[in-house]
């Protein structure tokens, strides 16, 4: 990029910025004004470019990423110096654990004053280069355009991620020239889509030879939009699949060949079919300690075929067989063409297959009413599912609810569910879900949350009233931390330390929705779920809350505890499934 190109018009840095936000195609920018970050804010007043005014630089991250998870386009946050920035750190990890594509733009203090203490000085470069895919400093006027056409390109190519553009006060203010579209200078960064043939090949013959294999598939194969190539395979193979947490809908659970997410939560038969399988297919997923449970006893017979298109994801948890990089569009799509032809038969796997669909039925996804007449948190979430369909957004926070609606809403179509997997951000779920509801404003979207992360970012209910982004959001009022609580209850004798949120009736959750310019609605009996949810669908043109106070006792199933194999699955408390009856 030149610094002196004479053709080029003379703008602000500000305006440069605004321009290139314009040009790259962003349609929102979710964020806070303050002292370093003010000349944007100018130009931003009359750009077609929509800025979204947040009360938490968490809420603007989260937004972002839910724009992003939704379109599958570039989400854009924008936030001050100092504390600004620094509120931006969760999402910023959120979206780096999650493989988000979110271009954070951050003012900074003016040039000659970093290093010096300046008020509201942070050097978030620093403090985010290990959770960012890169990150640009950017002094000088001339620099912006191209930082901002870079930062879009990293973010959104390769394995997708979170690129930070901290810009100086100076830089925004001085005069320079505006050229685009800029020349983008990357050298070394060439992500490889295309996988290497001989790669291919050989996992095509260990698949002709496998007897027991699973297709084990993450968020990358919705990142590459490659669930036309997933469904092929699959059902040309016949070859099960289990869809990780990152990767719901991706492969529609009610295809008989879905054994359902595998891990900690995970259901029996895919739990059950990684640790008996010969050989993993393991395509954009990258053996998260919560799927694998403890390393070495994880899957301990099987071949394992590795395709990523991040290389430092393969082999990093379990060494790869055959390790392919690429991109997952391309590996599945050749992986269909060869085990179409006659040089790669497909695998005779018969009998896994029935042990595996008998493992399905015995153990399916289910859950107990309670006996004394509360609700049961997993019935709510199932019928917000049944009653608003699959076409649906959902976006959830972090706990029982979240592993609840992993399993209980109907996954049938990719890149609907939004979630924090690799983070396990309480208070994601009311920003994320209004990122969603901007990004797809003619979709219902739902929020499952719960009462602990509701309180983390609810005040973004307030954006959403103001801003006319009508989501919906379920609070599912277990009165405490669930997910620990659940935890305190299996591991620490029932001491319930600091896990009891006492929200019984503070705060009152559909007072709050009201206060905040939302409608708030409650159900406490089962017989009013159904007039809740329908009242809730039936609302448009305002968010909506509806608190649904359920038993607190209510756990999640199965489970693996944290460090155990996966053989010990449990499906309740102190019980295991009788893997005896599975002759494999
Ligand atoms: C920011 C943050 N703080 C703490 C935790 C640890 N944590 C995980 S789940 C959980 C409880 C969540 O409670 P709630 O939102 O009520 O959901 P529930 O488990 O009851 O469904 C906590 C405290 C976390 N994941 N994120």
């Amino acid at each position: 990029m030149s610094r002196t190109d004479s053709a080029a018009p003379e703008q602000t840095g500000a305006e440069a910025l605004v321009s290139s936000l314009e040009n790259v195609g962003a349609e929102v920018v979710f964020g806070i004004p303050g002292g370093a970050i003010l000349p944007a804010y100018d130009p931003l007043f009359e750009s077609t470019v929509r800025h979204i005014l947040v009360r938490h630089e968490q809420g603007a991250g989260h937004a972002a990423e839910g724009y992003a998870v939704a379109t599958g386009k570039v989400g854009v946050c924008m936030a001050t110096s100092g504390p600004g920035a620094t509120n931006l750190v969760t999402p910023i990890a959120d979206a780096y654990m999650d493989s988000v594509p979110i271009v954070a733009i951050t003012g900074q203090v003016a040039a000659p004053s970093i290093g010096t203490d300046a008020f509201q000085e942070a050097d978030i470069r620093g403090i985010t280069m290990p959770i960012t895919k890169h990150s640009f400093l950017v002094t000088h006027p001339d620099e912006i355009a191209g930082a901002i056409a870079s930062a879009f390109h990293i973010a959104s190519t390769g394995r997708p991620g979170p690129v930070l553009v901290d810009i100086t006060k100076d830089a925004l203010q001085a005069r320079g020239s505006f050229a685009w579209p800029p020349k983008i200078d990357l050298p070394g960064y060439h992500p490889v889509t295309k996988p290497h043939a001989k790669q291919v090949r050989e996992a095509a013959r260990l698949i002709s030879a496998s007897r027991r294999p699973v297709l084990y598939v993450g968020g990358g194969v919705i990142k590459g939009r490659a669930w036309g190539e997933l469904k092929e395979l699959a059902e040309l193979t016949g070859i099960p699949v289990v869809t990780t947490l990152m990767a719901r809908g991706v492969f529609p659970d009610s295809h008989p060949q879905n054994m359902g997410m595998p891990g900690m939560h995970g259901t029996v038969a895919a739990v059950g079919a990684l640790q008996r399988a010969d050989l993993l297919i393991a395509l954009g997923t990258r053996f998260d300690d919560r799927v694998t449970g403890k390393l070495s006893s994880f899957a301990p017979e099987a071949k394992v075929i590795h395709a990523d298109i991040d290389p430092a994801e393969i082999s990093k948890n379990r060494t790869a067989d055959v390790p392919i990089v690429g991109d997952s569009k391309e590996v599945i799509g050749e992986l269909v063409s060869l085990l179409k032809s006659d040089d790669h038969p497909l695998p005779e796997i018969g009998a896994w297959i029935k042990s595996l669909y008998d493992l399905k039925k015995r153990y399916p996804t289910s859950f107990d009413l309670p006996d004394d007449g509360t609700l049961s948190p997993q019935h709510v979430i199932k019928r917000i599912g049944e009653m608003t369909g699959p076409d649906a957004y959902y976006a959830s926070g972090v706990g029982q609810h979240q592993m609840w609606a992993a399993h209980f809403l109907p996954w049938e179509l990719p890149g609907r569910w939004l979630n924090s997997g690799g983070l396990g951000t309480m208070g994601y779920c009311v920003p994320a879900a209004m990122g969603a509801k901007v990004g797809r404003p003619d979709s219902v979207v739902w929020g499952i949350d719960g009462d602990g992360c509701f309180q983390m970012t609810n005040q973004e209910l307030v954006t959403c009233a103001l801003e006319g982004i009508p989501v919906k959001i379920a609070v599912i009022n277990n009165q405490s931390l669930g997910m620990v609580r659940q935890w305190q209850t299996l591991f620490y004798e029932g001491r319930y330390s600091n896990t009891d949120l006492k929200t019984n009736r503070v705060p009152d959750f559909p007072k709050l929705a009201e206060a905040m310019g939302c409608v708030g609605l409650r159900a406490e009996h089962p017989n009013d779920v159904d007039a809740v949810i329908d009242k809730a669908l039936s609302i448009n043109d305002a968010p909506v809350v509806v608190e649904f106070v359920v038993h607190k006792d209510a756990m999640i199933w199965p489970m693996v505890a944290a460090g155990a194999s996966n053989d010990d699955i449990k499906i309740a408390r102190d019980m295991a499934p009788s893997w005896a009856q599975e002759d494999l």
